[in-house]
């Protein structure tokens, strides 16, 4: 078995941190609780938990309404999330952060605003197999409107690698947006995003980069990646749900229209028609996640404090362990690359359905996920209609990975393969 002590990051006390998600410590069916499913939605650290409970308890009210007291520090924290977000992603501006839903809401504001001013009959969209549903449909709901087409760079089967050799082919000036996801939800796979943008930028294209599964596991830089647009989701980065970030170069949102219209977006309102604001709060109609982006906010501040690269090491590191572990196994089928992978590990056994390998590890206590991962045409260019998947992040130990690789023995043996 390979040695992976000497790869683990040393001088963090990962236990002690462990230590900071409560609901980690509890059993499942009579197990020890094994959350290996942070790639579907982290937990969350005692530190975001009370920073929402002190909002609501101390500070809440709306917010840019009023101008008593309470409304102005639910503004103030509100708007302080904003520049903590910029400063996270390090963008120029706070007006280039739009608060949002979630990565899907965040991709089909793009879709919708940037796209009905930008993209018309005949134009190409470009997108890579490795897609998300929530990078896909909204794509194809602009092709229908406009009249587009959508072209995907191809995935190398098994190994989750994109075959950039097809680049030069199928990323022309006549593509008019490229939209690419970091870190592959099912293949783990890293896609190299500061080179495809750069070589997008040459060309006179955007980009967008969904980095719902990059956000809380390695340093994210909006102007050394050189994106347009860079999306994620609070909920994968420890914050509140319903939360999520949309990155726009500040220039890009000035050729935008608006998302939705209502409450807080407006300047001045007429029976026939209405002047709008410029970005951010242009694009955020009606009432705030306020309390989530309070949320969010101790969110990043607690990532920081570990460190992204601190985070992204361990994450690897156990993936690695669990991918080097699986593959001894044998009548395992793994995807994405063997090395060079993010911190998650999907598999296939066999003709073993990935539904009974996920429902037989649950009466173990361990999570995982099974199905098609929001993948489904990748899936389906795999030949599988489902994989089971293990994620990890900086609360996971080498005894879970261990403890995982037991209970695949065991669904094993139960099926005899
Ligand atoms: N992937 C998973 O288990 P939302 O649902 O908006 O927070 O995130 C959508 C999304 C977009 N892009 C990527 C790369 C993602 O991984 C996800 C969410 C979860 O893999 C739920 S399907």
């Amino acid at each position: 078995m390979h040695d992976f002590a000497k790869h683990a990051p040393a001088g963090t006390d990962w236990a002690a941190l462990r230590r900071d998600f409560p609901i980690l410590d509890q059993q499942v069916h009579g197990q020890p609780l094994v959350y290996l499913d942070s790639a579907a939605s982290s937990q969350r650290p005692r530190a975001v938990i009370d920073a929402i409970s002190h909002y609501y308890e101390h500070d809440h009210s709306n917010v840019h309404r009023g101008i008593h007291e309470l409304s102005n520090r639910a503004t103030t924290a509100y708007e302080a999330a904003r520049v903590r977000t910029a400063a996270f992603l390090n963008a120029r501006t706070p007006n280039e952060i739009v608060f949002t839903k979630g990565t899907t809401e965040s991709i089909n504001l793009v879709a919708t605003s940037w796209g009905s001013q930008h993209v018309k009959a005949g134009d190409t969209i470009l997108l890579t197999e490795l897609e998300h549903h929530a990078n896909i449909i909204p794509w194809q709901l602009l092709a229908a409107r406009t009249g587009a087409k959508l072209v995907y760079i191809p995935v190398l089967g098994d190994s989750g690698v994109l075959d950039l050799s097809r680049l030069d082919e199928l990323l022309t000036p006549a593509v008019k947006i490229f939209s690419l996801v970091h870190i592959s939800n099912t293949m783990g796979t890293i896609n190299p995003v500061a080179e495809l943008c750069a070589r997008a930028r040459a060309l006179g294209v955007m980009t967008l980069v969904d980095a719902a599964q990059s956000a809380g596991h390695l340093p994210l830089d909006v102007q050394s990646l050189g994106c347009d647009f860079l999306v994620f989701s609070g909920h994968k980065i420890l914050g509140p749900t319903g939360t999520g970030v949309l990155y726009g170069r500040e220039e890009v949102f000035a050729t935008m229209p608006p998302y939705q219209g209502g409450g807080e977006m407006i300047v001045r309102v007429d029976w026939q028609e209405s002047k709008f604001k410029p970005a951010p709060h242009g694009f955020e109609a009606g009432t705030p996640h306020v309390a989530g982006a309070v949320g969010l906010h101790a969110a990043m501040d607690y990532l920081d404090n570990v460190g992204r690269q601190n985070i992204f090491d361990h994450d690897r590191d156990l993936a690695a362990y669990a991918y080097t572990r699986l593959s001894e196994l044998g009548g395992i089928r793994l995807f994405g690359p063997g090395t060079d992978r993010a911190g998650l590990v999907s598999f296939t056994m066999d003709d073993v359905h990935a539904h009974d390998i996920v429902t037989m590890a649950d009466q173990h206590g361990v999570a995982l996920r099974g199905g098609h991962h929001c993948n489904q045409p990748l899936h389906r260019k795999l030949g599988v209609p489902s994989s089971a998947r293990a994620s990890f992040y900086f609360y996971n130990t080498r005894d879970e990975v261990d403890t995982l690789i037991e209970v695949v023995e065991k669904i094993r043996a139960f099926f005899n393969r």
